[in-house]
């Protein structure tokens, strides 16, 4: 696998990075990992392209989950987001109430952040800068972060660095793409190189009871193709019903066992025979292709199952780092959105299905036959 979001230019074709991506299950967390991965470096830097703010929906969803942590919040609390992109999240709460801290690695989306005043320091979290952060802001009451727990290599270093910066009574909470929902949906996209962890209730409450944090709630969302929100505190409430639930649907699923996994896997293969097969009718009927959202996920999609441009003519997007780079590892090129309404081909591989409501609404004029990997 290529890196997912590595899109690149002709002339990096020959020494584009490879890596042999390979996924494990640790039976003793009931964590489903990568086995091998980059650099964190090589993913987060300068030129990371993906804009939290890129999608109106997922602006809504964070102006709801801001809503959400408002409760744990007292006057003067502070408030620190792990991975903060550009800010999105964190433009909810008002500066002069609650002191707000973004961390972001990535120089260019923390940049954006900084520009719209979300003050933000651009470095990976973990115990050096949660060090040097807890001299200048003290205890905090809230730590959030969304899509970006699964991202962190070293768990351990991470939960120590939320240990050593969250007040007596804090609150960490975050929201992560959900095993359950890539197991039911057979949406293997969701694994690449950044997502070296793909989390269930069951797994986050093992690891973080290593560190004297419970599980107190965990709450599904629709977003990202289906996610859980978790809430994590350094005491146990009283019992939740809805966590239960959760717990109860992970055991009954195997989620806790290789079993599920091995399930997957053949679900992952022959998902991967339906799509390749449905492509080739298409162009065997000489219909045009094209891709749709030239997502992190798509790299895992076009890789795996050995689509290029024998099949799909272009992927439009509409982030301008994209625009005019070529796919990771397939070199389709990537085209604005423009270009797409004077060129529209027979069929649209939606690659971001998981904002599905969002671009059929904008797409209204399309004629042609959306289709997908997952059911659309
Ligand atoms: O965890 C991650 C999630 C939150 O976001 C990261 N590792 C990277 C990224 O994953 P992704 O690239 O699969 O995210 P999305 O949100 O499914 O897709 C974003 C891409 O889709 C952007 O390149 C913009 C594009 N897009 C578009 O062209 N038109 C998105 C929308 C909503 C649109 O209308």
């Amino acid at each position: 696998m290529p890196i997912a979001n590595g899109f690149l230019d002709k002339k990096d074709f020959s020494n584009e990075f490879f890596f042999n991506m390979e996924v494990g299950f640790n039976e003793e967390l009931s964590l489903f990992q990568l086995n091998d991965h980059p650099k964190p470096e090589k993913m987060f830097n300068k030129n990371y392209p993906f804009f939290t703010g890129s999608s109106e929906y997922m602006k809504r969803h964070f102006k709801s989950y801001a809503e959400f942590v408002k409760k744990y919040l007292k006057t003067n609390s502070r408030i620190i987001e792990i991975g903060s992109n550009d800010g999105t999240f964190l433009k909810n709460f008002d500066n002069s109430e609650n002191f707000l801290t973004g961390v972001e690695p990535s120089k260019n989306v923390a940049d954006i952040a900084i520009k719209n005043n979300i003050p933000t320091i651009n470095e990976f979290f973990n115990t050096v800068s949660a060090k040097k952060l807890k001299k200048f802001v003290g205890n905090t009451d809230l730590i959030c972060a969304s899509n970006v727990i699964c991202h962190v290599p070293n768990l351990n270093n991470l939960i120590e660095a939320v240990d050593l910066l969250l007040s007596k009574d804090g609150v960490f909470v975050f929201e992560e793409p959900y095993l359950g929902s890539m197991f039911e949906k057979v949406s293997y996209d969701q694994i690449y190189d950044e997502h070296i962890f793909m989390f269930s209730a069951t797994s986050i409450s093992k690891i973080f009871s290593k560190f004297n944090f419970y599980l107190v709630d965990a709450i599904p969302q629709t977003t990202h193709g289906g996610s859980m929100r978790y809430v994590l505190k350094r005491f146990k409430n009283e019992d939740n019903e809805s966590l239960k639930k959760i717990f109860n649907y992970e055991d009954k699923n195997n989620l806790n066992k290789i079993d599920s996994c091995l399930e997957f896997k053949k679900n992952c293969e022959i998902s991967k025979d339906n799509i390749t097969n449905k492509i080739k009718s298409f162009k065997d009927e000489g219909r045009t292709i094209c891709g749709y959202a030239a997502t992190s996920k798509s790299t895992t999609i076009l890789n795996y199952c050995n689509i290029g441009t024998n099949y799909i003519d272009f992927i439009c997007d509409t982030t301008k780092e994209k625009i005019g780079k070529f796919s990771p590892g397939k070199h389709i090129p990537i085209r604005d959105i423009n270009y797409f309404h004077e060129n529209m081909t027979d069929c649209v591989y939606l690659f971001a299905w998981n904002h599905k409501e969002e671009i059929f609404n904008k797409e209204k004029n399309f004629r042609g036959e959306w289709f997908s990997h997952v059911n659309l």
